[in-house]
């Protein structure tokens, strides 16, 4: 840790025993994928796997078109090259940090609209994921022309992987459509904010989980998409549209960022997985699997008593570090001791959504403004461990807790303009 300036970013994957740093990209592709790959078409253009691609995107989606990418970040580049202008708003629940980096490069706001009990880690609540309609057609009023559609991000992954309900997404886009905004998602963990749907919200208990998917973004006009959640593949992406004007002005931004429209950044065989992982990931065995491993984690962080954000989210669980170290003070970031902590007790690898990854000086009074949720994450990759292992992260919780009261901050010795957590490096102040 010493010689990682304490951030677990700077550790060799070789040297952490479990790790939960991100469910992106790390999960395991099935037997099925790998056969696909095996099939790849590398054709530059008209690839077979690029069709097989656009009929998933179709089936699983129900958008006409696809714009391939690398990964996520590339399609929010270019639906906002292609929307977005200096000035606007861009309004959602709670955009991830690379979208807001993109809305913030063309000169533009990205406004996040969570409900209050969003922000409340106690609350117990099923979705709270959704945007505070009252605020979100107040900002539709104020700011008028200057909002170039609305984002949601299912699940909601700043707040702890929580849904959005059925009712709120047809809502927005109700709202949307009377204020004349396009709805947009953000669809990285969308099979696992419908299986929510399916678990917690009433009528939708006998559908299928393609069936309320398909529902979902209906509602919408396309998505963003990060292939490395659940698309079940270790790298991909896509923008997905109806509009046939809107998809041609993105393929000439595909084109110049990410390469022809039949592949932009992937290569066939990794068109050819992700078809089939876009299927697989909507199978009700895999997340019943998938969501029950989070919760079953969080269930004996409960017990151990851990505080961590309720319900547990469908990608991980999200500990809540303010209220476990609370002797410490958001300035002398409690949630990455106990990041550090968790790599030193039990070689676990966690990431800290708090004071290093959010906090930032207000450009005006040049104060720092610390977020309100101090958070760890615990992210889970799919198909990858057995509860064993997560009673292995509980224990590793319960020796921390036993000796929590000696745990001290950490200062900060280095910070990279953006981004800073990624780089950052400290010095322990015990
Ligand atoms: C993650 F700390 N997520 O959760 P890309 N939308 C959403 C995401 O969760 C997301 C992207 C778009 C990551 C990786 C990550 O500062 C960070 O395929 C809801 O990663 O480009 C990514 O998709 C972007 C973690 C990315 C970070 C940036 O761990």
């Amino acid at each position: 840790m010493r010689e990682a300036g304490y951030n677990v970013f700077n550790l060799r994957s070789e040297d952490v025993y479990i790790d939960l740093l991100t469910d992106s990209g790390t999960s395991a592709m099935s037997d099925r994928q790998w056969a696909a790959l095996m099939t790849g078409d590398e054709a530059y253009a008209g690839s077979r796997s690029f069709f097989e691609l656009e009929s998933a995107v179709r089936d699983v989606m129900g958008y006409r078109f696809v714009v391939p990418t690398h990964q996520g970040r590339a399609a929010e580049n270019i639906l906002m090259t292609a929307l977005v202008k200096e000035g606007d708003m861009v309004l959602g629940n709670a955009h991830f940090d690379t979208t807001e980096g993109h809305i913030m490069l063309r000169k533009a706001t990205p406004v996040n609209l969570l409900t209050e009990e969003g922000y409340d880690p106690a609350a117990e609540a099923p979705f709270k994921g959704d945007i505070d309609l009252v605020k979100l057609e107040a900002a539709l009023k104020e700011y008028g022309g200057r909002v170039p559609f609305v984002l949601l991000t299912v699940t909601c992954n700043n707040n702890g992987g929580q849904p959005v309900s059925m009712a709120n997404i047809r809502a927005t886009s109700e709202l949307c459509r009377r204020y004349g905004v396009p709805l947009y998602f953000d669809a990285a963990r969308f099979a696992e904010n419908a299986y929510f749907i399916r678990e917690r919200e009433p009528g939708y208990g006998g559908r299928s989980v393609a069936d309320i998917s398909r529902e979902m973004f209906s509602y919408g006009e396309g998505c963003t998409m990060s292939a490395k959640k659940d698309g079940l593949v270790n790298i991909g992406g896509f923008l997905a549209m109806n509009d046939e004007g809107f998809y041609q002005t993105a393929v000439q931004w595909e084109i110049v960022y990410e390469g022809f429209r039949t592949y932009g950044g992937m290569a066939g065989r990794d068109l050819a997985a992700l078809a089939v992982g876009l299927r697989e990931v909507e199978d009700l065995d895999y997340l019943e699997n998938r969501v029950g491993q989070a919760a079953y984690l969080a269930q004996g962080l409960w017990a151990a008593g851990v505080p961590t954000v309720r319900p547990a989210g469908g990608h991980g669980v999200y500990v809540d570090a303010k209220a476990f170290l609370p002797h410490i003070p958001q300035p002398q970031f409690p949630g990455q001791r106990l990041v550090v902590e968790l790599y030193l007790e039990g070689a676990v690898r966690a990431v800290e959504l708090g004071t290093a990854a959010f906090a930032h000086r207000d450009p005006e009074t040049g104060e720092m403004v610390y977020p309100r949720m101090e958070l760890v994450r615990l992210a889970i990759p799919r198909r990858v461990y057995t509860d064993r292992h997560m009673d292995f992260v509980v224990h590793t919780f319960e020796r921390i807790a036993a000796r929590k009261a000696s745990l001290t901050g950490l200062k900060m010795v280095y910070e990279a303009p953006v981004l800073r957590h990624f780089t950052a490096r400290y010095e322990d102040l015990s």
